[in-house]
C-alpha cells in the first residue's frame, strides 16, 4: 500500500500526434479517460482550463463556472477530487508571443482573463491550486525582451492573481527550454526567487517536473529538495527523458532509476503529501502506443514508484551513515546498485 495520492491530467492519455506527424490513436472521451484513471488506482485530476471549459473564451464569466460546475459533478461521479487548473496560454493565438510577459498589452491583459477564471473553475471544482507552466514566457529572438522588465512583469501577474483571491495558492512549473527558446524562470532556483519577491510568499510554491529538470542539466530529486526546504513543494510532475533533447514525458524511472528512486525517497524523508500535496504523473505514451494500450505508460509509472517507495522504506540508513562517517562512498553507491538490483 502506498502512503501517497496519486494525480493525473487528462493531456497524458493522447491521440499522439507530435511535431512531424497526425495522430496514430483515437481521441478518448473525456468521461472515460477518468473513469479509467480513477479504476488504475488515481484519486484526483489535472487539468487545464480548457480541459474543463473547451470554449471558455466565447463565454461570460458566470457561464464558465456553471460549465465548470458539471465537470465537478462528473469527479463526484467517480469519487475523484480536482488538483489543479493551468491556464493554457501556449495554446491560444491571444498569448502567441506569451501572456504576462507579451510585448502587447492586450495580450497581458488576456493572459490575466484567463488566470482569473482558472481561478474561478479551480473555485467551482473545490481546489485551491493554479499552476503557472510558463510556456511561451521568455524569447524566440534573445534581444527581442528584457529579462529583468520580463521577469517584472511575471511578478506583477502573480501578485494579481494573489489579490484577486485571498487564498489562492499559486504554483510556477519551471521549464528551461520549449517551445521558448530561452525561458525567464527555468529552474527551481528561479521559482523560489519570484515567490519571495510576491506580496504573498507563502502561497507561491513550484511544480518539479522530472523531465524539465534533466533539460537544464539539473537532478530532479535535488530540484525537489531545494523547494521542499522552503516549504514550497506544491507539486510534483513525475516523468523521465532521456538527456537534454526535445520534452520526452517518458514513463517514470524507464530511463534513470537511481534518479528515479533518489525522488521518491526524497519525498519519503520529508513527508511529502502530509499537507495534502499529490504525487503526479506527467507522462505520454510513446507515438508508436497502440489504442489498446493506451494507459499502459500510466499503469507502469505508477508500478515503478510503488516499487521504488518499497525500496525506499528498505533503505538501511544506519548503513548510509557508517559509509559517510569512514568515507565509504564506494560502499554507499554499491549497496543502493544491490537495492536497486534486487541483490
Ligand atoms: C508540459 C507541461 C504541461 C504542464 C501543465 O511540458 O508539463 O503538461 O504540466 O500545464
Ligand atoms: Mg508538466
Amino acid at each position: 500500500m502506498s502512503k501517497f495520492k496519486f494525480s493525473v491530467g487528462p493531456w497524458n492519455v493522447h491521440a499522439g500526434a507530435d511535431s512531424y506527424g497526425p495522430a496514430t490513436r483515437q481521441e478518448i472521451p473525456f468521461e472515460e479517460k477518468i473513469k479509467r484513471f480513477k479504476e488504475i488506482g488515481f484519486d484526483a485530476i489535472q487539468f487545464h482550463d480548457d480541459d474543463v471549459v473547451p470554449n471558455m473564451n466565447e463565454l461570460t464569466d458566470e457561464e464558465i463556472k456553471a460549465e465548470a460546475r458539471k465537470v465537478k459533478g462528473l469527479l463526484d461521479k467517480y469519487g475523484l477530487k480536482a488538483e489543479f487548473v493551468a491556464p493554457r496560454l501556449w495554446m491560444d493565438s491571444h498569448t502567441v508571443d506569451g501572456g504576462y510577459m507579451s510585448a502587447s498589452e492586450e495580450d497581458r491583459k488576456f493572459a490575466m482573463w484567463r488566470s482569473y477564471r482558472s481561478i474561478d473553475i479551480a473555485r467551482e471544482l473545490g481546489c485551491d491550486l493554479v499552476v503557472l507552466w510558463l510556456a511561451r514566457e521568455g524569447t524566440l529572438c534573445a534581444e527581442s525582451k528584457s529579462p529583468v522588465w520580463a521577469t517584472q512583469k511575471l511578478v506583477e501577474a502573480i501578485n494579481l492573481m494573489l489579490e484577486y483571491d485571498k487564498t489562492i495558492r499559486i504554483c510556477i512549473e519551471p521549464k528551461p527550454n520549449e517551445p521558448i527558446d530561452r525561458s525567464i524562470c527555468g529552474t527551481m532556483g528561479h521559482v523560489m526567487a519570484v515567490s519571495a519577491a510576491t506580496i504573498d510568499p507563502k502561497r507561491v510554491g513550484g511544480n518539479l517536473e522530472s523531465a524539465h529538470a534533466v533539460l537544464a542539466g539539473l537532478d530532479p530529486a535535488n530540484e525537489i529538495g531545494f523547494a521542499l526546504a522552503f516549504g514550497k513543494l506544491f507539486t510534483v510532475h513525475l516523468n523521465d527523458q532521456n538527456g537534454i533533447r526535445y520534452d520526452q514525458d517518458k514513463s517514470f524511472g524507464v530511463e534513470n532509476l537511481r534518479q528515479a528512486f533518489n525522488q521518491v525517497r526524497v519525498l519519503m524523508e520529508n513527508d511529502y503529501g502530509s499537507n495534502g500535496e499529490y504525487v503526479g504523473l506527467d507522462v505520454k505514451a510513446m507515438r508508436t502506443t497502440k489504442d489498446a494500450d493506451s494507459y499502459k505508460h500510466l499503469e507502469n509509472s505508477l508500478k515503478i514508484f510503488k516499487a521504488l517507495e518499497a525500496k525506499a522504506e528498505k533503505f538501511d540508513y544506519a548503513f548510509r551513515d557508517k559509509c559517510v562517517k569512514e568515507r565509504d562512498f564506494e560502499s554507499l553507491e554499491m549497496y543502493v546498485m544491490n537495492l536497486l538490483m534486487g541483490i
